[in-house]
């Protein structure tokens, strides 16, 4: 039977950056993974994620934002992969809206330079938006994109180079507590370590089911149309992210064409999706999503829909609040786990991977995260 200080189970986005991290640590890591590298059955894939530092969701992940930047530049220096794209990026809707209001109040707190923007000035600077009468916009410059697929192939990368035993296509299927660590069997072994993180994505809500967390899973599809007369409007140069909330609190977002002249640009509903489990995860896109989004779009980006290019679904696993759960296992003092990202989490990775690793090697972290506590749902862990 091998033995480790640290098993990983997971190494999506959080995983590989913690496994990662950890063997910088000089930490000897075991890390598993149910699919191959930078697969596309949970939140890591689609080419780009946002990245942003004025934070509607809460102005206390701004801090964790900001040590994000500083470690993307690192993995991407270490790496040499080209991680991350500064475009810019506004934050739409009306003024008391969560997301204008609540980017702003973080913007405000922080001292985060950003600027507020009528209708007009938004449609001036970027003529693709057609924002509707009272609605504004939150322009931040240090907004953009990053890569995921890249990024954890980076992280893994890098975890590999610095003595981590990675295998693909070997999920964890049990574990169990031992007199100093944890025992974690496989379809093709049993391992031993002093520690297990656990870094589920969508299998949260079975490998977890002991948190007492009332996750949900939910489809969502990630759209690419080719726009109207060309992408040359929405070249990553001219063209910010956006997230954009309507009336009725729903939000989509999107970014520029950022894969040449044939890629089209990427747009998604941020929350519309059906409620699925990572086994029965549907990955066709129909027809009536495509019409609906193209629909959706077409008001306030005529010119986007023009073209239907593909689709991709990914998985959020939503917690009841939407922030994070991260920590020790309340019952396991041997497990660490981070998982329910929400939806908002990739752009977080390596400060996660920071963050876990900190938790599992020495039972606490100097960063704030005592808004992910596992146990704020009242859960009784089993
Ligand atoms: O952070 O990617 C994001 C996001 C999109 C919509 C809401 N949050």
């Amino acid at each position: 039977m091998s033995s480790y200080d640290v098993i990983v189970a997971g190494l999506g986005g959080m995983g590989s950056a913690t496994a990662m991290r950890l063997a910088t640590r000089g930490v000897r890591v075991l890390g598993l993974e149910r699919f191959a590298a930078a697969h596309a059955r949970g939140a890591s894939h689609g080419g780009s994620r946002i990245i942003r530092q004025s934070y509607f969701e809460g102005a206390d992940y701004v801090p964790l934002l900001l040590r994000s930047y500083e470690l993307f530049d690192e993995l991407a220096a270490d790496s040499g992969h080209d991680l991350i794209t500064l475009t810019g990026g506004v934050m739409i809707g009306r003024p008391e809206s969560r997301t204008v209001a609540g980017s702003r109040a973080s913007a405000e707190r922080w001292g985060l330079a950003h600027e507020i923007l009528d209708a007009a000035e938004l449609r001036r600077r970027v003529p693709t938006l057609a924002p509707k009468p009272g609605e504004i916009a939150l322009y931040e410059s240090k907004a953009g994109f990053v890569r995921p697929e890249l990024t954890v192939i980076a992280n893994l990368e890098l975890a590999a180079r610095r003595g981590a035993d990675l295998r693909f296509h070997e999920p964890m299927t049990s574990w169990e507590p031992t007199a100093d660590g944890v025992r974690v069997v496989t379809g093709r072994g049993t391992y031993t370590a002093g520690q297990l993180v656990i870094t589920p994505g969508p299998w949260a809500p079975g490998l977890l089911a002991d948190l007492g967390v009332p996750f949900r899973i939910e489809r969502q599809v990630q759209f690419w149309f080719r726009p109207r007369g060309g992408v040359a409007p929405f070249l990553p140069e001219r063209h910010p992210i956006y997230i954009w909330e309507d009336t009725d609190g729903g939000q989509i977002y999107g970014f520029p064409a950022i894969d040449g002249p044939d890629g089209g640009a990427k747009i998604a509903f941020f929350r519309r999706g059906a409620e699925t489990t990572p086994d029965d995860l549907d990955t066709e896109v129909h027809p009536g999503e495509v019409a609906e989004m193209a629909d959706y779009c077409g008001e306030r980006l005529p010119g986007l829909p023009a073209e239907f290019l593909r689709g991709e679904p990914c998985l959020y696993t939503l917690t009841p609040d939407g922030h994070f759960v991260i920590g020790r296992h309340p019952a396991h003092a041997a497990v660490t786990v981070a998982c329910g990202f929400s939806g908002h989490g990739f752009k977080f990775v390596p400060v996660v991977g920071e963050i876990v690793a900190d938790l599992a090697t020495t039972g606490g972290t100097a960063h704030p995260i005592a808004l992910f506590d596992p146990r704020r749902f009242g859960g009784s862990p089993i």
